[in-house]
């Protein structure tokens, strides 16, 4: 029962980030939080924490609530529903104006760092290990990644099981977990990619936005 609400919170989720890149035209994070707290109460949902829009001089705090900030640069959009009790927890990054080379090649690490990691999920694995191997991926900028790799979710959007550098916790069949990697310097760049992910027969990601980099023009 538990997978096929967090699935649907997951699909959820999906709709609302496609329904948001069709219609980016917003000027501030207020504006795209906005939008996406009427798309969640469209479909008589929750949101499952407070949502994250976070851009230029803020994209730096890990736990940002959007403000009237204008939108430039990397900007960090983190956020999930609940469905019948279950929660989703996605994040993507876009970049609002023109990102320079040393950007995309940051964005294009975490996102290898977090594919890499959800390739090398497997039952059994102590979770820290997982943790460490991220921070390994992301040298030589891994004093830039503040928080910890993931963590459980359901009921709850932090629940057992840790995924963090000292995590006594196992990778067991059927855990529901994040895996979201990031890269945070302030006045310099906000980066984090995640997405809620099933442990299976095969490792399930539920969240299936897409992860390349969207790219919009800075609105006047
Ligand atoms: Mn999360």
């Amino acid at each position: 029962m538990k997978l096929k609400y967090v699935k649907k919170a997951c699909q959820a989720t999906d709709q609302i980030f496609n329904k948001l890149i069709k219609n980016f035209h917003f000027k501030t994070e207020i504006e795209v939080a906005d939008f996406i707290l009427n798309e969640i109460k469209k479909k008589s949902l929750k949101p499952a924490f407070p949502m994250i829009v976070a851009s230029e001089r803020n994209h730096h705090h890990i736990h940002h609530y959007p403000k009237k900030h204008k939108l430039s640069g990397f900007t960090i959009i983190d956020f999930g529903v609940k469905y019948k009790g279950f929660c989703s927890d996605m994040t993507r990054t876009l970049f609002i104006g023109k990102p320079k080379k040393q950007d995309l090649k940051l964005y294009n690490l975490v996102l290898k760092t977090q594919q890499n990691c959800l390739k090398r999920i497997k039952i059994g694995q102590p979770y820290k290990d997982l943790d460490i191997y991220a921070r390994t991926q992301l040298q030589p900028y891994q004093k830039y990644f503040k928080h910890t790799l993931g963590h459980g979710l359901g009921r709850k959007i932090h629940q057992k099981p840790k995924i963090s550098p000292h995590s006594k916790d196992k990778a067991k069949f059927g855990d529901i977990i994040t895996i979201e990697p990031g890269l945070y310097k302030k006045n310099n760049f906000g980066i984090r990619i995640e997405d809620t992910v099933y442990l299976g027969k095969k490792t399930q990601i539920l969240t299936k936005s897409p992860r390349k980099l969207f790219i919009f023009s800075k609105r006047k």
